[in-house]
């Protein structure tokens, strides 16, 4: 259970990171979990690509699903956003695309529908050491939150393909926090966060699980449904689980997905 204190970083700041979460040897098995999804995508794949990026994989693999239901993730998930939160998918990164070894400073969304009032939260485990200049997720704190926000706009246009220097500095000058990670820690930010990376390399292997609270307005929900336009139809590993953590989460998906056919 997280602390008080600790939701009022995430609250305040955008961010929390909880220090060697698992162990060594859980660490281990994720790695394996991680190669595995790799290997067996580039097989059913053959794209030839060195890196992958890829949604849904974590629901494909026991092993890696049961990190939705892991008391250190559901239940600060819970603490974080309230306990009827809801389950918006997983991403598994494992290398470096080229075009992506610095990822711009950006927040997940668009400038239309700023819903900063419903706070989309990623929950990372990166699986490599990260260090500032080799690849660790930067963020800036608070801005998550207007005014901030709104101020850094420039930021957001930069990378969409504007001024790529809109305060007359390069990226990695921006200021700003630099969430240097080892294996077994678990990062947790609001989507609203600006964010970026700079100088990655290595494996880079990464899961990513992602949640938010029950939608609870019109806003909300169409901002939900227009950033998956794959819809809410939970993933059948989910909807099939006898765990009940994933069974609530899956029965959340089927209601959210009969809200959003609602809504137009
Ligand atoms: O690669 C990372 O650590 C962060 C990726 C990112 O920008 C994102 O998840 O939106």
């Amino acid at each position: 259970m997280l602390t008080e204190a600790q939701i009022a970083h995430f609250q305040t700041f955008g961010f929390l990171v909880i220090r060697q979460a698992f162990t060594r040897s859980e660490v281990e098995a994720l790695i394996r979990e991680a190669d595995a999804a790799y290997a067996a995508k580039s097989d059913r794949e053959k794209d030839g690509s060195s890196s992958m990026w890829t949604s849904e994989l974590v629901e494909e693999r026991p092993a890696l699903m049961k990190l939705m239901e892991d008391d250190r993730i559901y239940l600060s998930i819970g603490g974080l956003l309230g306990r009827d939160f809801i389950w918006n998918g997983s991403e598994i990164m494992w290398g470096i695309d080229p075009t992506l070894a610095d990822h711009t400073w950006h927040f997940d969304g668009h400038k239309t529908s700023r819903n900063l009032d419903y706070p989309r939260t990623k929950v990372m485990l990166y699986l490599d050491p990260q260090r500032r200049d080799t690849g660790a997720l930067r963020v800036i704190p608070g801005s998550h939150r207007d005014p901030l926000h709104k101020a850094l706009f420039p930021l957001q246009d930069a990378h969409l393909g504007g001024d790529p220097n809109p305060y007359g500095v390069e990226g990695p000058q921006i200021p700003a926090c630099a969430i240097e990670t080892d294996p077994g820690d678990i990062v947790f930010f609001n989507q609203w966060l600006y964010h970026a990376v700079y100088g990655k390399e290595g494996k880079r292997r990464v899961i990513v699980l992602k949640f938010g609270p029950r939608p609870r307005t019109h806003a909300h929900l169409a901002m939900l449904r227009d950033g998956a336009p794959a819809g809410f139809a939970p993933h059948p590993a989910l909807s099939n689980s006898k765990r009940l953590r994933i069974r609530r989460l899956a029965e959340a998906c089927s209601e959210l997905e009969a809200q959003v056919e609602k809504l137009d």
